[in-house]
C-alpha cells in the first residue's frame, strides 16, 4: 500500500494568488482509518470579501484575453492534472475513502473536463440570424458574466470542482470556490496547479470553511452573480430562495433516487454486475447510485440468487488496498444516517437479505464501513424506495410489467439517473423517451456518466441547468444580442420594414 505525503500539515486560502493562512481550522479525517491527514481553515465571511475584491480586478483583465489563449491555460492544467495523476488519486482516497481505482476515474474525469473545455475555449459559439432589415447584421454571443461562486461537495471533490470551474474559467469569468470542508486536499492540489499553469492570480479564489459561514456569505455577496452549487436538498432549496430573492443565477444539483430496471428479457448475469457497481462502487455514495432494483417478478428470484453470491465476494476495507472494492463511509453521520434507514426499512416491512450492519472497530479499526445492504420485497412507496440514504444499500421492488417499471422508476421526488436492462428494442426506445431522469442507461447501471454529455436531472434533483458538457456554459455566460446596421442610416425594426 502505497502512501502519498501531503506537502503541508495545514491548508491555507488561495486568494489573489497567494496562500492565506486563517487562525481557526478543523482537522480533516481520513474515513478509512481514522487520521487525521491535515488541518483545513475555517474561515469566516471577510475571507469572502476578499477574494471578491480580487476576482473582480482579475476577471476584467481575464474576459479580454482572447477565449483560445484562456484555454491554453487549461490544457496546462489536463497536463499536470496528467501528469500527477497517481499523486492527486492517492491523496483523493485519503480525505474521501473511496477505493483507489474509482479515485484514478475521478481525477481522469478531471483531466477528461479540462481537455474538453479547452477545446470550447476555440469554439464558445454563438449564432448569426438574418436580420428583418436591409444592410444589417445579428448575432448573438455569449458574454461572461463576471464573478462566480462554486460550492462542491466531498463524494466528487476533485470532477465536480472541474465541470463548474472550467467553464466558467474558459468563458472569461473570475471564480470563488468553497470546497467541501471533509475533502479540501483536491482544492489545495488543484490551486497549485492552476497557479503552475499560469492561470493570471485572482482568476481562482478557494475559500474553505463551513457552507453556514462561507457559503452563506456567497450566496448573499452582491457583486457574486452565480451560484454553481451540488450538495444536499435543503442547502439547495435554501439557495435557490436566496438567489431567486437577489435575481442571482443559480444551478443545483442534489441528489437522486436512481434505479435500475431488470425485465424478464434481461441478460441477468450482466444486470448483476450493472447493480453492484452502480449500489456499491464508491460505497453508494453517489448521487447517481443504484438505490432502488425494479425486478420483474418472473426474474426476481433468480436476480436475488445471483446477487447474493456475488455480493459475498465483495471486499471491505481502506481503498488504498488495490484489492478493496468498498470503501468508508465519509464520517459518523453518513453512518448514522445508513444505519436509521436500515431500522426504517424493516419496520416498514421489507426482507432483509444481507448486510444491514456497521462493521466494527475489531474488523477495520477506526475507520467507518458499512456492510453492502441488499433488500428485498420493498413497495415503490416505502421510505427506503423514495429518499436518498447515501450510501451501500439497494431495495429490490417487484413489478408485473414494463409499464409498472417504469410507473415506479418516475413515482420518487428526485430525477438524475435510471437504467434498463432489456434484449427488447422496443422497450429500450419506449424507455430512453418515458423514464423521468436527465441520465437514462440501457444495459448498464446509473452510474458513469461522461464529462463531454450534460449531468443533471429533472424534478427534485436541480433547477434545469446541468453540470459539464457544452451546456455548463449556459450557467456561466449570459446571451448577448448584438445588431449591426450599415445601411448609414435610421431603420427602424418592425416599421421600416418594407
Ligand atoms: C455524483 O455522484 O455527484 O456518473 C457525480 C457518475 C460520475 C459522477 C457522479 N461520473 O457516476
Amino acid at each position: 500500500m502505497v502512501e502519498t505525503v501531503l506537502d503541508t500539515k495545514k491548508l491555507a486560502n488561495f486568494i489573489n494568488g497567494e496562500w492565506v493562512n486563517c487562525e481557526n481550522t478543523t482537522p480533516v479525517i481520513n474515513p478509512a482509518n481514522g487520521e487525521t491527514v491535515v488541518e483545513v481553515p475555517l474561515s469566516e465571511s471577510a475571507s469572502v470579501d476578499e477574494a471578491v475584491k480580487a476576482a473582480k480586478v482579475a476577471q476584467k483583465e481575464w474576459a479580454l484575453i482572447p477565449a483560445p489563449q484562456r484555454a491554453e491555460v487549461l490544457y496546462r492544467v489536463g497536463n499536470l492534472m496528467k501528469e500527477r495523476k497517481e499523486k492527486l488519486s492517492q491523496l483523493l482516497t485519503m480525505e474521501n475513502g473511496k477505493v483507489i481505482e474509482e479515485a484514478r476515474g475521478e481525477v481522469q474525469e478531471g483531466i477528461d473536463m479540462a481537455f474538453y473545455m479547452a477545446g470550447e475555449g476555440r469554439r464558445l459559439f454563438g449564432q448569426t440570424t438574418p436580420a428583418e432589415l436591409k444592410d444589417k447584421f445579428a448575432m448573438s454571443v455569449r458574454a461572461p458574466i463576471g464573478v462566480v461562486g462554486i460550492i462542491t461537495p466531498w463524494n466528487f471533490p476533485i470532477a465536480i470542482a472541474t465541470w463548474k470551474s472550467f467553464p466558467a474559467i474558459v468563458a472569461g469569468n473570475a471564480v470563488i470556490w468553497k470546497p467541501a470542508t471533509e475533502t479540501p486536499i483536491m482544492a489545495y492540489e488543484l490551486a497549485k496547479i492552476f497557479s503552475e499553469a499560469g492561470l493570471p492570480k485572482g482568476v481562482i479564489n478557494v475559500v474553505f470553511g463551513k457552507g453556514s459561514t462561507v457559503g452563506d456569505a456567497m450566496v448573499h455577496h452582491d457583486d457574486i452573480r452565480v451560484i454553481s452549487f451540488t450538495g444536499s436538498n435543503e442547502t439547495g432549496r435554501n439557495i435557490a430562495g436566496e438567489c431567486g430573492r437577489q435575481l442571482k443565477k443559480v444551478s443545483l444539483e442534489m441528489g437522486g433516487k436512481n434505479a435500475v430496471i431488470v425485465m424478464d428479457d434481461a441478460d441477468l448475469d450482466l444486470a448483476v454486475e450493472g447493480i453492484l457497481w452502480s449500489a456499491f462502487g464508491t460505497s453508494g455514495q453517489r448521487c447517481t447510485a443504484c438505490s432502488r432494483v425494479i425486478v420483474h417478478e418472473d426474474v426476481k428470484e433468480k436476480l436475488e440468487e445471483r446477487l447474493l453470491v456475488e455480493m459475498e465476494k465483495l471486499t471491505i476495507g481502506n481503498g488504498l488496498d488495490e484489492s478493496i472494492k468498498v470503501g468508508p463511509i465519509i464520517n459518523k453521520a453518513g453512518l448514522d444516517k445508513i444505519k436509521k434507514y436500515i431500522e426504517i426499512g424493516k419496520e416498514e416491512g421489507a426482507k432483509l437479505l444481507a448486510g444491514g450492519y456497521e462493521l466494527t472497530e475489531a474488523d477495520l479499526g477506526k475507520g467507518h464501513y458499512f456492510a453492502p445492504t441488499l433488500f428485498t420485497d420493498a413497495t415503490a412507496t416505502m421510505r427506503i424506495a423514495q429518499e436518498e440514504i447515501f450510501g451501500p444499500v439497494v431495495s429490490l421492488i417487484p413489478v408485473k410489467s414494463f409499464e409498472e417499471a417504469i410507473e415506479v422508476n418516475n413515482g420518487v421526488t428526485y430525477g438524475l439517473s435510471s437504467s434498463i436492462f432489456t434484449a427488447d428494442v422496443n422497450r429500450v426506445f419506449k424507455a430512453q423517451r418515458d423514464l423521468d431522469t436527465g441520465i437514462v442507461y440501457v444495459n448498464a447501471g446509473t452510474t458513469g456518466a461522461e464529462i463531454h454529455l450534460p449531468f443533471g436531472g429533472s424534478k427534485g434533483t436541480g433547477n434545469g441547468h446541468r453540470d459539464s458538457g457544452v451546456q455548463a456554459l449556459d450557467v456561466f455566460t449570459e446571451w448577448k444580442a448584438v445588431y449591426v446596421d450599415f445601411s448609414g442610416k435610421l431603420q427602424r425594426a418592425q416599421i421600416d420594414v418594407d
